[in-house]
């Protein structure tokens, strides 16, 4: 496919995620505005490369006529929270937003990957104004704690540098840490519980 196609093809994605980072950022600042706590901690986002949107749709059987149609992470927003409670709260803001529509969600916090992998991701449709007039897309946002971020960058980089197919003695590694990932975000989660009932009780 010609460059100027995929800049087409392209250029959607990258207006939704300025939009979106837009929007999140403003929403964290709005909660500090106010002097509260914000389940969202910080907010990242990307448009897969092309060679990345290739080598998936290569493995996952999609015709490149298809790509648009069947990937669904082409634009992709990552919301870090401190905590596995605020992942939740998170989901229902996005749930209730009337500028994007909810279409599939995955739960991998709960129903954690063979990987070690914990996530929620959500697909929501989302309209962007263009040169050619208003389109639809599909972004993928992956909502996740600190610690579950910290664990999926490493996972991510072992799986990109042995193409998937990383020595045994690292993998079985990565499982053990995802275990004290969810070990650690569950005690985190119980002292700020701890912490909060603390000083209503002061209160
Ligand atoms: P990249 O480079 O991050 O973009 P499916 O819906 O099952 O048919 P898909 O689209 O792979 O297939 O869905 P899934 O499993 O929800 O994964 C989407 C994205 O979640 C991945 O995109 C990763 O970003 C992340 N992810 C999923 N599983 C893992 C995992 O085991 N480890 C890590 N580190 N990340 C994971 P890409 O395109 O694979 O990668």
């Amino acid at each position: 496919m010609e460059i100027q196609l995929w800049k087409d093809i392209l250029n959607p994605y990258e207006l939704a995620v300025e939009e979106l980072l837009v929007k999140f950022n403003h929403l964290i600042k709005e909660y500090q505005d106010r002097g509260m706590y914000s389940p969202m901690e910080q907010v990242c986002g990307r448009v897969k490369s092309i060679s990345s949107i290739l080598d998936k749709a290569q493995k996952k059987n999609i015709e490149v006529d298809k790509i648009e149609e069947q990937l669904d992470d082409i634009a992709g927003i990552r919301i870090i929270c401190q905590f596995v409670e605020d992942i939740e709260k998170v989901a229902d803001l996005i749930r209730n937003r009337s500028d994007m529509q909810v279409v599939t969600e995955k739960d991998y916090i709960n129903h954690m990957k063979s990987s070690g992998y914990r996530s929620y991701h959500m697909i929501v449709s989302y309209p962007v104004e263009t040169f050619s007039g208003t389109k639809t897309i599909r972004v993928e946002i992956q909502i996740r704690t600190v610690a579950q971020d910290f664990w999926a960058t490493l996972e991510h980089k072992m799986h990109y540098k042995f193409e998937g197919d990383g020595p045994d003695y690292i993998t079985k590694e990565l499982r053990e840490c995802a275990r004290y990932v969810a070990e650690l975000d569950e005690r985190m989660q119980e002292l700020n519980n701890a912490i909060q009932k603390y000083g209503k009780n002061l209160e």
